[in-house]
């Protein structure tokens, strides 16, 4: 008796859930997720964020390696992916990168993307940032492929800025293994000439190229680990530049070392975060390089691997995301004309994409750097 009007209860309850209206689909589909949003309809866009291809924190895609005599749409800041990974000595995997830290950058978009810290939204302050798609690379010939790549960034940074008084647009590369670090300098070189390198890596990558790489041949020394001798030897980088994070050990202590200053870099190891803290990195940083244009070079691998395990070479007693993001966001001011977040394997990720949400998170801070400093170029 207690029960008899259970089943009347479920049959209404059945009613009305078939009553729900679906808006039309036309409804809610949006072309992009990125500029043009009305910010009182933010919302609107806010729910599309896992639609849809993947482009870098859902800005919206720009053919930049279009053809001569194409016309391409103006852009300030490009986000361009290097899927080339068989300069490795370890972990295979990289070529991935690219794509990986576009899906842990799903969250993002221009129109939700205010920071608590800053109160800043690095995507509105008039400069455009679009995401160019991937530098196409062939997998079976390095020195080829560093040639595209090379090929790549003279194209996606000669063209005209949106803004009118810088002209140069300036980009930030999705990694790839760290060889392709060589074709984003040669393309620095270029529009703003030497420049001072803050090399967040747990490895030197200065090392000569007879040592790693055997002397087998003139290709094989062209590696993940060789590239920064490299970018010396060419003549791309200042005798003031700096690597932050460093822990793994060297082949030769007398050797290496000494060869990494002839390299124009000094050393802050992982450990010396524990003394100074994250503001005694960042005035080392910004001491060092202090008058010169900066090109930031993140190796994933600086991270210890609890926060980023998708990587190359992996070095466990490195700094937490935090403490990264602390370092990155606090280099404000700096000049800088180029970056990358390189060493992203997501085949090593986990289930919760530690390390793609990590990387997408840097690429942001490297974007919000750019913005908070224009940087006129040579031309
Ligand atoms: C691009 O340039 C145009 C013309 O100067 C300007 O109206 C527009 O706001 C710029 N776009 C962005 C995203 O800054
Ligand atoms: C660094 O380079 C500058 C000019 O390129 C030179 O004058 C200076 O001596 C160099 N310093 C060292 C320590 O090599
Ligand atoms: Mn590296």
């Amino acid at each position: 008796m207690l029960f008899s009007w259970l089943p009347a209860c479920f049959l209404v309850g059945a009613v009305l859930a078939r009553e729900i209206t679906f808006p039309p689909v036309a409804g809610i589909q949006h072309p992009i997720v990125g500029y043009g949003v009305d910010q009182d309809t933010a919302s609107l866009d806010i729910s599309q964020l896992m639609s849809g291809i993947a482009t870098y924190a859902n800005l919206p895609y720009v053919h930049c390696l279009a053809n001569d005599g194409e016309e391409v749409e103006k852009y300030d800041i490009a986000v361009m992916g290097a899927p080339f990974d068989t300069g490795v000595t370890a972990r295979p995997g990289a070529r991935f990168g690219p794509n990986g830290i576009r899906q842990g950058s799903r969250r993002m978009a221009p129109a939700f993307s205010w920071s608590v810290y800053t109160g800043k939204n690095v995507f509105l302050e008039g400069f455009k940032v679009v995401d160019c798609g991937d530098a196409p690379l062939t997998f079976l010939d390095n020195t080829v492929a560093l040639k595209q790549l090379d090929k790549a960034h003279k194209v996606v940074s000669a063209r005209t800025a949106n803004n009118t008084e810088y002209s140069t647009p300036r980009i930030i590369t999705l990694g790839g293994d760290h060889t392709t670090t060589l074709s984003a300098l040669r393309g620095t070189y270029d529009h703003w000439g030497a420049v001072s390198v803050i090399h967040f890596d747990s490895h030197l990558d200065t090392w000569d190229p007879d040592v790693l790489g055997g002397g087998l041949s003139h290709y094989a020394g062209v590696n993940h680990g060789t590239f920064l001798h490299i970018a010396h030897e060419e003549g791309l980088i200042k005798n003031t530049s700096i690597h932050a994070g460093i822990r793994a050990p060297v082949s030769n202590p007398k050797y290496d070392l000494k060869h990494d200053k002839a390299c124009g870099f000094n050393i802050i190891t992982a450990r010396e975060l524990d003394k100074t803290g994250t503001q005694g990195i960042i005035d080392k940083l910004k001491e060092r390089v202090a008058g010169s244009k900066v090109y930031i070079s993140v190796d994933i691998d600086v991270l210890d691997p609890s926060y980023a395990p998708a990587t190359g070479t992996a070095e466990v007693g490195g700094w937490t995301t935090r403490e990264l993001l602390t370092i990155l966001d606090g280099l404000e001011g700096i000049e800088l004309i180029g970056a990358d977040v390189v060493e992203v394997a997501p085949i090593y990720d986990n289930p919760g994409e530690t390390t793609v949400l990590a990387a997408a998170e840097v690429a942001h801070s490297l974007i919000g750097l750019m913005v908070e400093k224009p940087v006129k170029s040579h031309g």
